[in-house]
């Protein structure tokens, strides 16, 4: 690599926060069973406690997304909770609340045709935008698994109406610093329609929700062969892009490593935000995050790998010269335009990230680090009490 592009990493890599997930160090599984690891984490403490030990490692992730129903206890208080966090190194990220578990939410949350359980999930965001404040969270996202599973079972039009209804009912409670993220999925849990099933749908209700109201592309969470990266291009140039859920997928929302299918996409989401910056000559406001839980890989190792990853093909994608590119293809250069691309993501950024790492004082080897701190025998060895206690062994079931 050249000074000058180890330099466009450098700058690149210091303004790149990923934010991890919660829900990513818990057993979890798919929906035909889980696989226990000893050194899972079963409470909020723990949770915040690998995703420090993340961190340590690949000084990125300085904010851990949370799940209000998985992991805030009935009267849990807050500052508590900010304690805790910042004794393992982080804080609280963006605030998740869950409006699909209940069993009030049969026939959906925001879009039941009953008043009553509108008024429950309204009632539940608030208390998500409150807890926000209280923890000094500035995102709160949003994911609806509403839809209907039958033609006819009711009316699309009218579910529409009352998303908005609810989303702008929540929007007046949110602080001036607050922002929500409307997150869509195609399908899954809701088999026939889902009431917000693209970026379109997202984009119309934020639009008409509000100023702080964005969009958030999960990169699972599209059909087969999307455009991602003009998904990501289209809302850049709107201001409508709030923030990612980042993973991977080979058939549907699987949940998969980042970059562990397709590598080259992520790497063409990146550019285009590195394209637009370039433009803008500064980076928008975006908040990066993964949305990954695994079944079968250690938890820490696997988000410290994501992360990794997550890095090395931001610094490729920060390679692209875009004055070059820009002049390529107003002359419609296709195949040099294309090569300049494909360059970059064929670049080695090792010695860039070495250097970054260096200078940041952090492990120039995270994943190595990582197992040779012995965090994971400390971690199997300190739960596993709890975990007795809990029931949680491995061979039996944990729901
Ligand atoms: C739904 O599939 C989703 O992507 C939402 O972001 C949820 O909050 C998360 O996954 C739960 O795992
Ligand atoms: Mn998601």
């Amino acid at each position: 690599m050249t000074k000058t592009e180890i330099t466009k990493v450098l700058r690149a890599l210091n303004q790149f926060e990923i934010e991890i997930p919660s829900w990513g160090f818990a057993d979890t599984g798919t929906r035909f069973g889980k696989f226990l690891q000893d050194a899972a984490a079963i409470d909020l403490d723990d949770k915040l406690a690998d995703a420090g030990q993340v961190h340590r490692m690949t000084g990125s992730c300085p904010a851990v997304a949370v799940h209000v129903l998985w992991d805030f206890a009935e009267g849990e208080d807050p500052k508590q909770v900010v304690r805790r966090a910042r004794k393992h190194g982080v804080r609280i990220g963006s605030i998740n609340p869950n409006l699909f578990q209940d069993q009030c939410y049969k026939y959906g949350s925001f879009g039941n045709p009953d008043p009553a359980i509108r008024e429950t999930a309204l009632d539940h965001v608030y208390h998500s935008i409150d807890l926000g404040k209280a923890v000094k969270s500035d995102l709160v996202t949003l994911w609806f698994a509403d839809g209907t599973n039958y033609p006819g079972q009711d009316s699309i039009r009218g579910r529409k109406h009352r998303f908005q209804d609810c989303l702008k009912k929540c929007y007046r409670k949110l602080a001036p610093a607050q922002t929500l993220l409307i997150e869509y999925k195609p399908f899954e849990p809701a088999f026939y329609h889902t009431d917000l099933a693209d970026w379109g749908m997202s984009y119309v209700l934020s639009k008409n929700t509000g100023p702080r109201a964005k969009v958030l592309v999960d990169t699972g969470h599209h059909y087969q062969s999307q455009n991602i990266e003009q998904i990501v291009a289209f809302l850049l140039d709107e201001g409508m892009l709030g923030g990612f859920h980042f993973n991977d997928r080979r058939y549907a929302d699987d949940d998969l490593t980042l970059g562990s299918i397709d590598p080259y996409q992520a790497f063409r989401i990146f550019h285009e935000i590195h394209f637009y910056a370039a433009e803008r000559g500064e980076y928008p406001k975006i908040a990066y995050m993964i949305d990954q839980s695994h079944n079968i890989k250690p938890k820490v190792e696997a988000m410290i790998q994501t992360v990794s990853v997550a890095q090395e093909l931001y610094a490729k994608a920060a390679l692209v010269n875009h004055k070059s590119l820009l002049r390529l293809q107003e002359k419609n250069r296709v195949v040099e335009a294309e090569e300049l691309l494909r360059r970059a993501f064929f670049t080695d950024v090792t010695p860039a990230l070495e250097t970054w790492r260096k200078r940041h004082k952090l492990p120039i080897d995270p994943l190595a680090e990582h197992r040779k701190s012995g965090y994971e025998a400390a971690a199997a060895k300190a739960r596993s009490s709890r975990r007795k206690e809990l029931g949680i062994v491995a061979g039996g079931s944990y729901a």
